[in-house]
């Protein structure tokens, strides 16, 4: 059962599309609000008492773990590349919660539609206070409540949530093969380099991704030509070996006056500007940049035409980065710092606080609040609510939003932008994933988690994310296997990819400057061959599964509290998840162990392979555990994972891309 609170005139996101006819909708009535307290004044707050155990859920791309309680966030798409506990936020803004309570038995969910920041404390500040705030006082509030008739409750709950906010993008087949990327790769050279060393050792592949050096001085839309002398003919070289080339797109435009693009924007008044009526500018990768204005629809629609001519080459894969924005400095940030940091260094008499001072300015000239109230977009009147600037006029039909408003719209709608052309425009399916996203972007396109690192917290923190993600929509996704920051080890990437031959996204990404860490870089490579041979041979269970989760708005990754909601134990497992409705995972995320504890909810047969000769990654080995807790073996180059008594799932032979694959060729575990 699903029912609306609408207070004051909110910003609408589009992230809910399929809204019921008949669903009960109260405006401005927060005593109609049947949990917890609303106190709606000059800002937005919610607040619940919880019981001592119960369980909060949700929240999609965040730290912290599957109960999310016992944690503050705030929802405010951020850029930032070093993943720790006790940050607030990452790239994307995913406002949806479900409550869950064995003492009373109660459950519900709440979806916070606002675009602006939120700050969800899950009873951080105190024991076992639930508390949501929002600056403006303007909002759309979904409850959600089981159906009666559902045991499942909290799936009862997601999926009701998952039907309003419109079926999740499914990416092409090829991009659930194994992918290769790094910060660095940029030239034909780079990319035949890592074909032939994976093809060598026998290992699949689809994808290659081509970061910011391939274009000509990380300008959107153009190639580096001394890096490809024939791009299109480079593309389609590489298409005939079964691989796809995915090229990055940034959000900011080079400011400059020779370009089209540029030109074009301005022209057009496509690019945001401040409230002087200048074009915002602020330094990204090519330096002094402008931003698309993705929320006037015109924009969208010229820049998702741009990038065609790479889809005339060959390209039907993209990734969209740097759209929370990411902004390194600003025109404005600079001046004001610069002059901050000469008055810190003409000081005579320096101190330690003063010379700390400095870094700080240096680094507060990063994504600053300062730089996301300077600049304004252009909305559709009809959906910007209270949130339109007083006096600012209507043109064109759209009016004016201060940027920091609703920031977390600008990464959806950069790849909404994208997506939206070519459905109208190509035949192929694209690829497609973004950095930055909200809830309704899951309609357009699938997301990576951004820049964790090489630390074996990690894989715990992907974990924790996949099924989180799943409740907001997002299904194709994945993390940077092997770890974007810091130096990654063998151990640690075969145990990366041990999780990651289950995520829809299987992409090995990392940054420039790390220790290389493409599979064959290290010693005994036929264990990472087994290992990803494996994935090709689950491909029959895991894509048809991905499809079916898309089609129903299921969620494919799932803790096991969702599927066993009577059990004792079940809410405290945070380090295993069933995939779909017949396996379940439990992967090993510390160095030096030979196995780990596993709790089984009911009887399942273990199946553990890996490592054999050629393409052929060995026979699994069976054996039946019954429900309760295990210690079990996993040698580095094995998977194991667990399939419910009286269960089957069909795999198939492998093969060295998935265009070779056999889908039809069903064998039986
Ligand atoms: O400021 O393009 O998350 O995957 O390799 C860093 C370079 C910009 C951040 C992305 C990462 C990518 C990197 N980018």
């Amino acid at each position: 059962m699903i029912s609306k609170f609408v207070f004051g005139e909110p910003f609408c996101t589009e992230s809910v599309v399929c809204f019921p006819e008949a669903a009960a909708v109260y405006k401005n009535l927060p005593e109609k609000f049947p949990y917890g307290s609303i106190m709606v004044s000059k800002d937005f707050k919610f607040e619940y008492q919880l019981k001592t155990n119960d369980r909060i859920y949700g929240l999609g791309e965040t730290l912290g773990g599957i109960n999310k309680r016992g944690k503050i966030y705030e929802s405010w798409c951020s850029d930032d590349p070093v993943h720790t506990e006790e940050k607030k936020s990452l790239y994307g803004a995913h406002n949806f919660i479900v409550i869950h309570s064995d003492e009373d038995k109660k459950t519900f969910g709440l979806y916070f539609d606002y675009p602006g920041k939120l700050i969800i404390d899950a009873a951080y500040t105190k024991n076992d206070l639930l508390s949501v705030c929002a600056d403006e006082p303007h909002i759309d509030l979904y409850l959600i409540e089981p159906e009666k008739e559902n045991e499942r409750k909290i799936l009862s709950v997601v999926e009701q949530f998952r039907a309003i906010i419109g079926k999740s993008y499914v990416p092409p087949l090829w991009a659930f093969g194994f992918m290769q990327s790094r910060w660095g790769y940029g030239s034909e050279d780079d990319l035949l380099r890592v074909y032939e060393n994976y093809n060598k050792l026998g290992i699949p592949l689809d994808a290659i991704f081509l970061d910011i050096d391939y274009m000509d001085e990380f300008r959107d839309f153009s190639i580096n030509g001394k890096n490809f002398k024939d791009f299109r003919k480079a593309i389609n070289d590489f298409r005939k070996k079964n691989i796809h080339i995915v090229p990055i797109i940034d959000a900011g435009i080079k400011a400059e006056t020779e370009s089209e693009i540029d030109k074009e924007g301005i022209k057009n008044d496509f690019f945001c500007k401040k409230a002087d009526g200048k074009f915002f500018a602020a330094g990204v990768w090519p330096g002094l940049s402008h931003f698309a204005d993705f929320l006037n629809p015109a924009a969208r629609e010229w820049f998702g035409s741009k990038y065609m001519p790479l889809i005339n080459d060959g390209i039907d894969g993209f990734w969209n980065d740097m759209n929370e924005p990411a902004l390194f400095y600003s025109e404005d940030g600079i001046k004001s710092g610069y002059k901050k940091i000469k008055e810190l260094i003409d000081n005579e008499n320096p101190n330690v606080f003063s010379t700390w001072e400095v870094k700080d300015v240096v680094l507060g000239l990063q994504n600053s609040m300062d730089d996301y109230r300077s600049f304004y977009h252009r909305v559709p009147e009809k959906l910007a609510g209270a949130l339109a600037e007083k006096d600012s006029g209507v043109k064109n039909g759209l009016v004016l939003v201060r940027h920091d408003k609703i920031h977390n719209m600008y990464g959806y709608n950069m790849t909404r932008a994208a997506s939206e052309y070519f459905e109208k425009h190509v035949k192929e399916k694209i690829l497609m994933i973004s950095r930055a996203s909200y809830i309704g972007m899951h309609r357009f396109s699938g997301i990576w988690t951004g820049d964790n690192s090489s630390w074996w917290s990690h894989i715990l923190l992907l974990l924790r994310q996949l099924p989180s993600l799943n409740m907001c929509g997002f299904l194709y996704i994945g993390c940077d296997l092997g770890g974007f920051g810091c130096n990654t080890s063998r151990d640690l990437l075969l145990r990366y990819l041990s999780i990651g031959i289950f995520t829809p996204l299987m992409r090995n990404h990392s940054a420039l400057g790390t220790r290389e860490q493409e599979c064959y870089q290290f010693e005994n490579p036929e264990d990472f061959r087994g290992i990803i041979c494996l994935r090709y041979r689950l491909l029959p269970y895991l894509h048809e599964l991905f499809e079916k989760c898309a089609e129903e708005g299921k969620m494919y990754f799932k803790p096991l509290s969702f599927d066993y909601p009577d059990d004792e134990i079940a809410p405290s497992i945070e380090d295993q998840l069933m995939i779909g409705d017949d396996i379940m995972i439990a992967p090993v995320y510390t160095q030096n162990v030979s196995g780990r504890t596993v709790y089984l909810p009911e009887d399942m047969t273990m199946i553990s392979c890996g490592l054999g000769s050629g393409l052929d990654c060995g026979e699994p080995e069976k054996q039946e555990l019954k429900k309760g807790v295990h210690f079990v073996d996993v040698p580095l180059n094995k998977i194991v994972f667990f399939i419910k008594k009286g269960h089957k799932i069909p795999v198939t032979e492998p093969a060295l891309s998935t265009a070779e694959l056999d889908f039809s060729k069903k064998i039986w575990w």
